[in-house]
């Protein structure tokens, strides 16, 4: 990030991130632009911010002159989270969303096969969740409403290719390009603006391929800590199990099952809750009524030193607990 930025530039800027409608965003990047101080530091900045002012302008010219109907790549969200499988071509996206779901995608020995998204549902234990199948992304191949769809998911499966000779370059070249867009997946640094950063595991495919080994090795080394990092064989249907854990683990959820009171503790449909919930965030994930009135809980589960503990609403939740809320 350029030094020198005023406290009133950064206040423009949280108002930025905290824009909720297209009309809050460009009013509150105007004022960025306004308040930036100008200099040699900031001009990389400037350029962004223009760059998404004339977006958000053609965004809402379109938006006025189109019909109402929802472009083909918003996919509406269902189950326990949006995960899309980006990549470049031919590196086996669409071949993994067959092998996770009942999805039916092209896949083909040639690239660019894919035109549009395609979800599909990814069982996990007791849950389900929801993979994208999307084009392939390249240097010279850029799909413009990728980052709008990346920006409504809840984490990302970013796919290479092991028989490649750099399984990591095609990435190079594809994270900048979406950072510049306000995405970031995985963790890292970046001097753009970025409105999401998406929590991602990195899968290389192909590992059934002659040199994959070596390949995986410095890949891994490459990738440093920007991702948690996965091997597979989609062919051979090798590592999809631990992929699957993987792919749920990158969501950052908890399994929590509500408990009625005077039952012995058995698991029912699990309400799915970001991690770092507590026992309000369940109750209110319920119903407002009951959060309102709400006095204390019994957990059974990890969260727990032992069964049946009355805890506040305060009190953290852990994958696969059990809460008996007591309400007034
Ligand atoms: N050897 C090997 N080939 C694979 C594996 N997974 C997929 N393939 C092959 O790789 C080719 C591309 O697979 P797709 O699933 O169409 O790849 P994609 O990433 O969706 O391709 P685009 O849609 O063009 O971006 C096909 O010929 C697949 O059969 C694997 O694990 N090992
Ligand atoms: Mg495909």
């Amino acid at each position: 990030m350029p030094a020198n930025l005023t406290p009133q530039y950064l206040a423009a800027e949280e108002r930025y991130r905290l824009a909720k409608t297209p009309e809050e965003k460009l009013r509150a990047l105007k004022e960025m632009l306004a308040l930036i101080p100008k200099h040699k530091g900031t001009e990389k900045l400037q350029a962004d911010i223009k760059r998404r002012i004339s977006r958000l302008q053609d965004e809402s010219r379109r938006a006025r002159s189109g019909s109402h109907k929802a472009p083909a790549w918003v996919i509406e969200r269902v189950g326990a989270g949006q995960v899309p499988i980006v990549g470049p071509p031919n590196c086996g996206k669409s071949s993994l969303l067959a092998a996770l779901t009942r999805a039916e995608p092209r896949i083909a020995d040639y690239p660019f096969t894919t035109a549009n998204p395609l979800p599909g549902m990814m069982p996990f234990e007791d849950i389900q969740v929801q993979l994208v199948d999307t084009p392939p992304l390249a240097r010279e191949h850029w799909v413009e409403w990728m980052p709008d769809l990346l920006r409504r998911a809840d984490a990302c499966v970013l796919m290479t290719d092991l028989s490649a000779p750099d399984p990591w370059a095609p990435l190079e070249a594809i994270l900048p390009m979406l950072e510049e867009r306000g995405v970031l997946l995985g963790a890292g640094s970046s001097e753009a603006l970025i409105d999401v950063q998406l929590p991602t595991l990195l899968v290389a495919n192909k590992r059934d391929l002659p040199g994959s080994l070596e390949r995986w090795q410095h890949l891994v080394a490459q990738v440093g800590g920007r991702a948690a990092v996965e091997a597979i064989s989609v062919a051979r249907r090798d590592g999809l199990e631990r992929l699957k854990r993987g792919i749920f683990e990158t969501l950052q959820v908890v399994r929590v099952y509500p408990k009625p009171p005077g039952k012995p503790p058995e698991k029912s449909e699990p309400f799915v809750l970001p991690a770092g919930s507590t026992v309000l965030t369940l109750a209110e994930r319920i119903h407002k009524e009951i959060a309102r009135k709400l006095r204390y809980a019994r957990v059974w589960g990890r969260s727990g030193v032992f069964d049946g503990q009355r805890v506040g609403p305060d009190h953290g939740l852990q994958d696969g607990d059990l809460v008996e809320i007591h309400a007034a």
